[in-house]
């Protein structure tokens, strides 16, 4: 591999809805580059970024994969995401590592809602946004209104520096090569105009060259632009589109040319904004990107391979990391020595010696990277972070358990081996029903995940809709009297209580008062008694959910001076409560969630329907534009956990949606009756 500068170094982010070209387009343009004599294909599981087993086989992205190209003395990094809904945290991750995200739009099927969801998120970053407008073979009649679409909903400075020619095969330049009179006619739209608007727009970022231009009507070469043009992209006041299609061929040397001249390079960039410190009292620090500087590198990806153990992608920020040196983990005392450095190509290891700011390289078999460490050579650069990345919450959730009795420490091991991969996937515990649960955005997630944990990890899940948290709680105050006595042969118990329990707000969980005077219950035994009713209240008085928001007040009791022992007081207490809790009206609840359900115009009454159906509330509905429509819903989770699913039905796979726990609320009635003969059943 070449030897290359910081300013030599394009790092960019593949990121689109599924089916749009990403990971084609990429074999395309190592094709173009000349790195691969031979274009593999998705179709047939031969191209280089689809190059796990799961990937072939679903032929779908599922992970971010990594690729690089030396081409005209540039280091180019491409990284290719998938772009399923499911697995959009995934395709966040690699945001980070670049200046640039190459958003790949299919001019078959539009903008969709990956498309939507990761330019809004590119350019929450500050990240340059390169539009390929790829499929275009036999699109030529949806291409000018994919462009006006394009420029509705991102904004009108998206602007073609190509356009496709009549002929659908060769774009004709519009900025890099200005003689738009020797090209001859593009497909729609002009070219010499669509030159104005560029220049236009690029000038608007230096008045002193808009001056020159028009009061001396010079004509500015590229050069003269380079520096506003790459304050437009940087500010997002430009958006350059590009026409290619993976399959043919065309535009895909035009698109490679863009990369390296419009592209920034790591220091024309906005630089990322490291933070000193955790909390409020966090500063920003400035990273230099100097190649003799202390050295900072940021992880974004982590890979875990059951022979080869941890690997760490990261993308160095400032100094150079060398073969051989000692690098420390965040503030972690103990540094690991760096015995392998490496380019991922596909699926290829290239071994290298050393890595320049701006570049993107991996280290592996050292177990404590994790995804956001920081790697440095100097305890100064201790506290350095960056701000985590904002994922997308998880909503669908699976209970998972060993297929086979002994494995559940392995299950354990391999579900967090998962989550170090793939933070967007999270593990959550249900201990009232003891159950472990998955969580992330959809079903394909989780099954995706599942399907690793047998396939790489050889570790078998059953899975099932995860119990709802149901709990128990009372509506009335009551008291009770409860005496516990035993005589069998030697020694008996006696231990007797009087207690009150009285309805606590929502929320309030448990309190416990004595108001025993006169050393009716003995204080030593106090205790006891509240041991005994925390028993009771986690088993329930109705269906065998744990109780909340209650207060038991400790009134009286009786004691006997060679009987009395603390078992006595335990079963006292919790007797004496469960009869107080069959008295004061008890209750089950249910966790309510509000959601979020972004769908288009024409899907809303379905939406509203299903969840008036299903005993939901409606609580507004917000018209987002490009007719979509977000539905603001509070339901109990009983009736949506498997929302995912219906909506996918619904809306034939378009709508989103977010949920949030909000709060427990009584159940209907009928609802308590059955979950009280099912406990019955059990
Ligand atoms: N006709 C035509 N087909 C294309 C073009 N680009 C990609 N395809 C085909 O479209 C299908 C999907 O392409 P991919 O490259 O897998 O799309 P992707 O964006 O990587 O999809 P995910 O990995 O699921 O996110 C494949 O069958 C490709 O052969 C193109 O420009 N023209
Ligand atoms: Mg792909």
């Amino acid at each position: 591999m070449a030897e290359f500068t910081t300013e030599q170094i394009r790092n960019l982010a593949v990121l689109g809805h599924t089916g749009a070209g990403k990971s084609s387009l990429l074999e395309a343009l190592l094709f173009q580059g000349k790195a691969i004599t031979q274009k593999g294909r998705v179709d047939k599981g031969t191209n280089h970024a689809d190059f796990t087993a799961q990937e072939k086989d679903h032929r779908h992205s599922l992970e971010p994969s990594f690729l690089n190209l030396d081409v005209d003395n540039h280091h180019i990094n491409f990284i290719d995401t998938p772009g399923l809904p499911d697995f959009f945290g995934r395709a966040l991750l690699p945001l980070p590592g670049v200046e640039t995200v190459l958003l790949v739009i299919n001019a078959t099927t539009g903008i969709e809602t990956i498309t939507q969801r990761a330019f809004e998120a590119a350019r929450a970053q500050g990240k340059v946004v390169l539009i390929a407008v790829n499929h275009i073979d036999g699109n030529a009649d949806s291409l000018p209104r994919l462009l006006d679409d394009i420029q509705t909903k991102f904004g009108h400075r998206c602007l073609p520096v190509n356009l496709p020619n009549a002929a659908l095969d060769d774009v004709i330049d519009c900025y890099l090569h200005p003689q738009p009179q020797l090209q001859g006619d593009a497909l729609f739209h002009d070219i010499a105009s669509a030159r104005d608007e560029l220049v236009d727009t690029v000038l608007e970022e230096d008045d002193d060259l808009m001056a020159l231009y028009l009061e001396q009507g010079e004509s500015l070469n590229p050069e003269q632009l380079h520096a506003p043009l790459e304050a437009a992209l940087r500010m997002g006041h430009l958006v350059p589109v590009c026409f290619t299609s993976a399959e043919t061929q065309v535009g895909i040397a035009a698109l490679l040319e863009c990369i390296i001249k419009l592209c920034p390079n790591p220091l024309e960039a906005n630089p990322p904004q490291f933070l000193k410190g955790e909390g409020d009292s966090a500063l920003p620090v400035d990273v230099t990107q100097g190649a003799d500087d202390h050295v900072l590198a940021h992880v974004f990806r982590v890979g875990i391979d059951p022979f080869f153990g941890r690997m760490g992608v990261f993308r160095v920020h400032q100094g150079t990391i060398n073969l051989g040196m000692k690098l420390f983990i965040g503030d972690g005392r103990k540094p690991f020595k760096v015995t392998n450095l490496f380019k991922l190509q596909g699926d290829k290891q290239l071994s290298v010696t050393s890595a320049v700011p701006g570049d993107i390289c991996a280290v592996s078999k050292v177990d404590e990277l994790s995804v956001g460490a920081v790697l440095h050579d100097s305890h100064d650069e201790d506290e350095f972070r960056l701000p985590a990345l904002t994922l997308p919450q998880p909503i669908f959730g699976l209970a998972v358990s060993a297929k086979r009795r002994g494995d559940e420490q392995k299950i354990a091991e391999v579900l967090n081996k998962l989550v170090v991969e793939d933070p967007s996937l999270q593990i959550a515990k249900n201990e009232a029903e003891g159950q472990t649960i998955l969580q992330g955005q959809g079903d394909l997630h989780l099954q995706i995940a599942l399907e690793k944990a047998h396939d790489m990890f050889n570790v078998d899940m059953d899975t099932d809709v995860p119990a709802v948290a149901y709990r128990e709680t009372i509506t009335a105050a009551a008291t009770a009297r409860y005496r516990h006595k035993k005589q069998s042969g030697g020694s008996g118990q006696f231990g007797e209580v009087e207690l009150t329990v009285e309805p606590l707000p929502r929320g309030a969980g448990f309190e416990f008062i004595s108001k025993v005077v006169g050393g009716s219950v003995p204080s030593q035994y106090i205790p006891a008694v509240e041991k005994g009713i925390k028993e009771a209240m986690s088993g329930g008085a109705l269906a065998g959910y744990p109780m909340q928001d209650v207060r038991v007040s400790l009134l009286d009791g009786k004691h006997h001076s060679v009987d009395s022992k603390e078992i006595a007081f335990v079963m006292a207490g919790k007797k004496a409560f469960l009869d107080a809790v069959h008295q004061a009206q008890a209750v089950i609840l249910e966790p309510i969630v509000e959601m979020q359900v972004r769908v288009a115009q024409e899907h809303v009454g379905d939406i509203t329907g299903d969840i008036s159906a299903n005993r939901g509330i409606i609580c507004g509905t917000q018209a987002l534009g490009n007719s979509k429509v977000e539905v603001e819903v509070e339901a109990p989770l009983a009736t949506v956990d498997d929302y995912s699913t219906r909506l996918k039905s619904m809306t034939g796979g378009d709508g989103q949606f977010s949920m949030a726990f909000s709060r427990y609320d009584i159940v209907p009635e009928s609802v308590q009756r059955e979950l009280m003969a099912a406990a019955k059943r059990e």
